[in-house]
């Protein structure tokens, strides 16, 4: 493994000394390191923990505000940028990564090799790999993480209990770089350890939770807290004991307040069971129908977390009603930087378009935390693909201030990360970043069109695969038309959002193109505000992300970047290649032959 292969920072690249213990001497070894760096650090206990500022050759800030200080320094000094002005604070107090990794050392959805922490069934790691990864993580302003899966396998549930001593450890490593450590566990756990149930109403299970928390925190006094996947894809939950799950997060919630702990309760609740002949079910109703009932009672250390989108981090998909329904309950936003359905890793998706798309339609103030399901690995280049990096950075700083700028941040780690190119190949290779997604979006699924990923895998083309299965995800496309009438006059999904967002929704004429057919089944003869047909269109889109994608390949194997990068892009970027190919021609082939329309340019489709 190349150790020089971590970060975006060089500095980041030295070896970090185990004896840290404060962030403080982290931001002064920081320094050290950078001849003629010429900084002075001032703690200022006036300012809140993490907020700093820079002024006359002096870093002042409070306990863990000097550390990012000393960091948004360096790299403005790399970038040739003068250094930011005035007081720096997060918008957010919490900024998680959330790491879907199981004991026995795989990663679920991890395209970037195995658990950096675990290996065969217990916790197997280099001290100063992880001491460089808080290093990573505090430079991009991250601060808690979430070390197992949601899906809490065996033996990952003792985490909290045989396993404290080194889940401590493991929290000594990253609390120099002002990351607090999360575990997710499991709801059943007093059953795991031969209770009678795990009712969140029992005063015997509320019981075994005070203790347990604290447990874990006399272990570790700044653990952050506990993630919840409850009544989800066949996790247990309050609903088992017909308790809502305002019941179920504030029984936990009531155990770890004492010690000042968060929990955080996912809002990824639907019926994954679902009979696809029924038609009144709709997936992305799920979320809105379970918790904005709840509004108002969920306990104030409860952080309610909403994935984006609606149904499942697809391509594109509408933000999520629930963030406009819940004024009353702290809600986190959460977004996955695994490529789950984004080309995992193989295929590039710089995900700042994304996210600026995002915040024009969620006011930053509208949620009170933000959480990214992690794409990093024990892959010597941390997240599989050379460029996925780009996905981890820019959610640290998208986290720390929520604002659309996406050309900046790219720009900023393609000038961190690739220094050796001139000015003029760090433009290309941006462009190619901040083109990226759109361009994957036209191969795979344009106009919203969702789920027509291979099933399980969930990479690659499979236009039918999920149609006929429980999980909620139908296109339902026939010989004359395509997508779910989700409108007033459909599943009433659209009703789910503030007025003036349904208004836009509920028309076809107003509805944003690239959601066409998330809100509307349409005909394929159906003529889009452009004057093209919908088949058309789709075919068009296809085509056009081929080409693109041919386009972004010589772009790509034209620029020196330095190795093993090249080699590792040039070798996705042959997988991408053809998989787009895949992705046109199969689309393209499905709709053709469902349809009996030609291509109005009389391009290749297969029959
Ligand atoms: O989309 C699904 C993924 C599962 C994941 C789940 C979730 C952790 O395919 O792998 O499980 O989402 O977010 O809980």
């Amino acid at each position: 493994m190349s150790e020089s292969r971590l970060s975006w920072l060089p500095f980041l690249e030295k070896p970090v000394p185990a004896d840290l213990t404060e962030p403080a001497q982290v931001a002064a070894f920081e320094l050290s390191q950078v001849p003629g760096a010429g900084f002075r650090l001032a703690p200022d206990a006036s300012l809140p923990e993490e907020a700093w500022s820079v002024a006359q050759g002096e870093i002042r800030g409070g306990r863990t505000g000097i550390l990012y200080g000393t960091y948004a320094c360096l790299e403005a000094l790399k970038l040739g940028r003068p250094l930011p002005e005035g007081l720096q604070q997060p918008l957010y107090d919490s900024r998680m990564i959330d790491c879907w990794d199981n004991m026995d050392g795989t990663v679920e959805r991890g395209y970037a090799g195995r658990s950096l922490w675990f290996e065969g069934g217990k916790f197997s790691y280099d001290p100063d790999r992880i001491r460089r990864l808080g290093r990573l993580l505090a430079s991009c302003g991250l601060n808690v993480l979430c070390l197992n899966n949601v899906n809490v396998h065996e033996p990952a549930q003792n985490l909290i209990a045989d396993w404290l001593p080194k889940l401590a450890a493991f929290a000594g490593l990253l609390r120099p770089f002002g990351v607090r450590l999360m575990t997710s566990i499991d709801f059943s756990q007093p059953m795991r350890e031969d209770g009678p149930t795990a009712d969140p109403l029992d005063a015997g299970v509320q019981a075994w939770w005070k203790e347990c928390a604290d447990r874990v925190w006399a272990a570790i006094p700044d653990f952050f807290g506990f993630l919840v996947k409850a009544d989800s894809e066949h996790r247990p939950g309050p609903f088992t004991y017909g308790r809502t799950h305002a019941e179920g997060a504030n029984m936990l919630a009531r155990a770890i307040a004492p010690h000042g702990g968060k929990l955080v309760w996912r809002a990824f609740v639907y019926n994954c069971m679902q009979d696809w002949r029924d038609t009144h079910t709709d997936r992305p109703c799920a979320a809105y129908d379970t918790y904005a009932p709840l509004d108002g009672q969920f306990d104030d250390n409860v952080i309610l977390q909403v994935k984006n989108g609606p149904f499942d981090f697809q391509v594109r998909e509408p933000v999520s009603p629930t963030f406009y329904a819940m004024p009353r309950t702290h809600l986190a936003l959460e977004v996955q930087l695994a490529q789950e359905y984004t080309g995992q890793q193989i295929d590039i998706y710089a995900m700042p378009p994304m996210w600026d798309e995002l915040l024009e339609d969620l006011p930053p103030q509208t949620v009170s935390a933000v959480a990214a399901v992690s794409n990093m690995g024990r892959d010597a280049n941390l997240c599989g693909h050379p460029f996925a990096a780009l996905n981890l950075y820019a959610f640290g700083r998208y986290a720390w201030s929520p604002a659309p700028r996406a050309a900046e941040v790219i720009r900023d780690w393609v000038g961190l990360t690739y220094p050796g190119l001139t000015a003029d190949e760090r433009k290309t290779l941006a462009g190619l970043l901040l083109d990226s997604r759109s361009v994957y979006e036209k191969y795979t699924a344009p106009l919203g069109l969702c789920w027509m990923v291979s099933p399980n895998n969930h990479y690659g083309p499979s236009p039918d695969g999920y149609e006929y299965q429980a999980w909620g995800t139908y296109h339902k496309a026939n010989r004359d038309a395509v997508g779910i009438d989700r409108t007033a006059k459909g599943t009433g999904y659209a009703a789910q959002y503030p007025p003036e967002m349904q208004a836009v929704y509920e028309d076809p004429a107003t509805c944003p193109d690239e959601l066409l057919l998330f809100f509307h089944r349409l005909r394929y003869d159906y003529v889009m505000r452009d004057g093209r047909t919908l088949i058309q269109r789709i075919y068009d889109d296809h085509f056009a992300g081929l080409e693109q994608t041919q386009k972004m390949a010589e772009t790509l194997y034209a620029l020196p970047l330095p190795e093993p990068d090249r080699t590792e892009a040039r070798e996705r970027m042959a997988l991408q290649l053809h998989d787009a190919r895949e992705w046109c021609d199969i689309v393209n082939t499905f709709f053709h032959r469902l349809s009996g329309v030609p291509d109005a340019h009389g391009r290749k489709i297969w029959d």
